[in-house]
């Protein structure tokens, strides 16, 4: 009877040590995932249980799934200065360098120039990889003050302008861009 008792009592102490080591082992399986930010409800970097609060709290509860996020790795767009108050001379061939559209969707050209004497040729080119230039647009003005912008769609990731003059002068260009998605 004391041997039988002492059984019963050894085996209640082993059921609780492997249902605690089952148990412990079946919440380290759960917690070896990635970390989910849409997990994390308090936002404090860990998925633990005080996500779970307000998850109990809700339980139940149904209504629009919409969430409201913050995008906030968007490419940063900046004025770009690519000719400010440049006299050009009669035959005048201006090239400026390669500018990059990354993550961009719209180009916004803004030309302004004063005292020009004729027609003033601008010409957009766009990379065709590997190094093809094309270009996708030309725009003529000839009075003698102007101002002008365009917008158009990024033709291509690397893009270029040219500006050149077919005898005529200018007393000041002004051409500048910025892109936006
Ligand atoms: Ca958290």
């Amino acid at each position: 009877m004391f041997k039988k008792k002492h059984m019963v009592v050894a085996l209640g102490i082993v059921s609780v040590f492997l249902g605690g080591f089952f148990f412990s082992n079946a919440l380290l399986a759960q917690g070896s995932g990635e970390y989910d930010p849409w997990l994390d409800y308090n936002e404090d970097g860990i998925v633990d249980v005080n996500d779970l609060h307000p998850l109990g709290q809700a339980y139940g509860s149904s209504g629009d799934p919409t969430k409201n996020v913050n995008v906030t790795n968007w490419p940063v767009s900046t004025d770009t200065a690519v000719w400010y108050d440049v006299y050009l001379g009669a035959w005048t061939n201006l090239m400026s360098g390669w500018y990059e559209a990354d993550g961009f969707g719209q180009l916004h050209l803004l030309v302004r120039t004063l005292g020009a004497t004729g027609d003033i040729y601008l010409d957009f080119y766009g990379l065709i990889p590997p190094d093809f230039a094309v270009c996708f647009k030309s725009i003529v003005f000839g009075t003698a003050n102007y101002s002008f912008a365009i917008t158009m769609p990024v033709p291509s990731e690397k893009f270029m302008f040219r500006v050149h003059t077919p005898g005529t002068t200018v007393d000041s260009l002004y051409f500048g861009f910025y892109l936006t998605w």
